[in-house]
């Protein structure tokens, strides 16, 4: 090659570089995503809930074993998601989320907004996680804003969120990741009641109109949660059976709609919540998923508010089983099925 050959070829490739880079940056960091506000009409209702609507499959003996089928229906109070400010449709949820609140989206640069309507008969409130917010915005019991941020039954009160780029998923970690909102006017009793849901938020690269990303298929949100139904006076022997070892609200494999079909590009967004038993290892048969980008697995551990996305390449047809690995949560009926269509 001759000295000019040498140049050219140099300056080149420096072009071609300089090219690619800039390209990588405008995907990453702006996309053609527009941010907009997001507004959600989420109510708090109370409801009965049953975690195992099709126990009645079981045989008789099989429930005559099983103490945590004794009593499968419960006194529960949710968040419901309305197409509007008038609170008379509500909008559907995928099966698969059952007693989760409704998803609540967002990219870097959005606003979200909720208006949230008590219709219960507890005062209740919406803490997000990951967003960010100003105290009248929390959703805590605060003396120093007067517990404006929260509902009394009968009441309203608006939230207004900021999705900054803190709470988009890094470049390695996919299009999108999970965050959890729940009730936090009693932290505790108020998820044992039902009031927690998935905040999902995308990256500006990866972003639908929607807020959906565009890097997989399909997302699911499983909460790993034994629910405590158990009252003051029981035996222990009496309350194990009251102790609902549940994923999104329900037990013994009758977790519906986790369905895909072979090829699918699948995000299992994963939250935990509880207290010292709530030690979870989500386990996945018949395929394994990818963390963040970091390693291959087929266990997730989850601790009390943990929050995880993972994803799988749905390349395996089948039914398979997707449970927690906790010996004692698996006896307890801590379990589910997913499908993947050959
Ligand atoms: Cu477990």
């Amino acid at each position: 090659m001759t000295y000019k050959k040498k140049i050219i070829f140099l300056v080149a490739i420096f072009f071609a570089l300089f090219i690619l880079t800039a390209c990588n940056i405008s995907n990453t960091k702006a996309g053609d995503y527009n941010p907009r506000t997001r507004t959600y009409y989420i109510a708090a209702e109370d409801v009965e809930w049953d975690y195992a609507p099709e126990s009645k499959d079981l045989s008789e003996e099989k429930l005559e074993e099983k103490v945590w089928l004794t009593q499968t229906k419960y006194d529960k109070t949710r968040f419901i998601e309305y197409t509007d400010d008038t609170f008379a449709v509500k909008k559907e949820q995928p099966a698969w989320l059952g007693i989760l609140g409704p998803i609540i989206r967002g990219v870097p640069g959005d606003t979200i907004k909720v208006v949230f309507l008590n219709q219960a008969n507890k005062t209740y409130s919406i803490h997000p996680h990951g967003l960010l917010y100003t105290p009248e915005n929390e959703g805590v019991v605060r003396d120093d804003v007067g517990g404006k941020d929260m509902a009394a039954p009968g009441e309203r009160y608006t939230y207004t969120w900021q999705v900054t780029e803190d709470a988009a998923p890094s470049l390695n970690e996919g299009g999108s990741k999970v965050w959890l909102y729940h009730s936090h006017v009693d932290a505790v009793s108020d998820i044992y009641e039902g009031l927690m849901g998935p905040i999902i938020i995308t990256s500006r690269a990866s972003a639908n109109e929607d807020g959906t990303p565009r890097d997989v298929d399909k997302e699911f949100v499983t909460l790993f949660l034994i629910f405590d139904e158990s009252e003051e006076g029981m035996s222990d022997e009496e309350k194990e059976g009251h102790l609902k070892h549940a994923i999104n609200g329900y037990i013994f494999d009758t977790l519906p709609g986790l369905e895909m079909k072979k090829g699918d590009k699948v995000r299992w967004h994963l939250l935990g919540l509880g207290t010292e038993v709530d030690l979870h290892t989500p386990h996945w048969h018949g395929e394994t998923v990818s963390v963040r980008g970091q390693y291959t697995t087929d266990v997730v551990e989850l601790l009390p508010a943990s929050m995880i996305s993972v994803d799988m390449v749905a390349d395996n047809p089948g039914e398979w089983m997707y449970h927690c690995h906790v010996g004692d949560h698996i006896t307890a009926g801590m379990s589910a099925m997913y499908t993947i269509a050959g």
